[in-house]
């Protein structure tokens, strides 16, 4: 297939198609997506994934595989011939990527550095395969910072662990900085989709993103930790008081890759504890996995909405 037709170029935004930031790509024969074990040459992404509209990335495979198969059985899909859904990038185990309709979910794993490797390669594939006017999720699990655990969180803005509300990369040995927040519209439509009815609340506010689990998000249980119950108490309560509703590890780079991309974007994340109660998630992994399945309902409610306004 012909690599591209135009990189960066209005025509595309016009067309709702992903523009390509890298004028690089322009010259290869065939493009690798060596990651998800696609390729330009061997797969016709056109027809395998032209028709998508939804990205949504998680972090677990198993996580995306049964949202996959919620999505099939909500949107009236037609399942595959397997028992489980078809993972189109199978020849690897890096990451997982399943399709359902006009919905793509892929695994990220923990993590920007893992997140931004796949994301460079749906990036690129949702434009190789001339997908139109395309919206990217990620759908994850979080700490809360004074909420109910269960609670959803849309993310408004991103921040790292010392407050700085824009992804820090080193590109070329030097730091490069990009901004990531939340388009207001789509954040709103997004939070529209939650109803009275539901047994869990939905919130927005800024998600704080971390580039570790355990120190890095203040814990006293990892295998390292300098600091005390006091100072831990005092950094969470700073942290709540600079209006953190969540604290992951994805966030801050999954939305700077939007906003760079030109691609719109948004985060939603269900609480698995309260931070300002304690640092151990619960080991039910049924009640985890059914208050995970709260992030996957909403925005299927967005995805379905979409769809029936086309
Ligand atoms: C939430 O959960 C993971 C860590 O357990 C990480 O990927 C995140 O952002
Ligand atoms: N994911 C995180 O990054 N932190 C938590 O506390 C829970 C899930």
């Amino acid at each position: 297939m012909d690599i591209m037709t135009t990189v960066n170029g209005n025509e595309h935004v016009k067309h709702g198609l992903v523009p390509m930031k890298n004028s690089k790509l322009l010259q290869l024969k065939v493009d690798h997506l060596y990651h998800i074990a696609l390729d330009t040459e061997q797969h016709d992404l056109q027809t395998m994934f032209g028709d998508v509209k939804f990205v949504c990335f998680g972090g677990q495979v198993s996580r995306m595989e049964r949202f996959t198969s919620f999505v099939i059985q909500e949107l009236g899909l037609q399942p595959g011939t397997g028992d489980t859904p078809t993972n189109y990038a199978a020849g690897t185990d890096r990451y997982a990527l399943y399709k359902a309709g006009p919905v793509l979910a892929v695994s990220h794993g923990i993590g920007i550095p893992s997140l931004s490797v796949v994301f460079n390669e749906i990036l690129k594939l949702v434009h190789y395969a001339k997908c139109t006017d395309v919206t990217f999720f990620r759908i994850g699990t979080c700490g809360g910072v004074g909420l109910e655990p269960g609670t959803v969180v849309l993310t408004e803005k991103a921040v790292d662990g010392a407050f700085q509300p824009f992804l820090s990369t080193t590109i070329l040995g030097k730091k490069v900085q990009r901004p990531a927040y939340v388009e207001k519209p789509l954040l709103e439509e997004l939070l529209s989709c939650s109803e009275n009815t539901d047994d869990f609340k939905t919130v927005t506010g800024t998600t704080m993103c971390t580039d570790d689990f355990y120190e890095g998000q203040a814990r006293l249980d990892g295998a390292f930790c300098d600091y005390d119950e006091d100072d831990k108490m005092k950094f969470l309560n700073n942290v709540k008081a600079k209006g953190v509703c969540n604290i992951e590890m994805e966030s801050l780079g999954f939305l700077a890759m939007c906003n760079h991309a030109g691609v719109p974007g948004a985060v939603a994340c269900v609480t698995l504890l309260d931070r300002l109660k304690g640092d151990f998630v619960s080991t039910d992994f049924s009640l985890l996995k059914s208050w995970q399945h709260r992030a996957q309902k909403l925005v299927l409610r967005f995805i379905k909405r979409r769809i029936t306004q086309q």
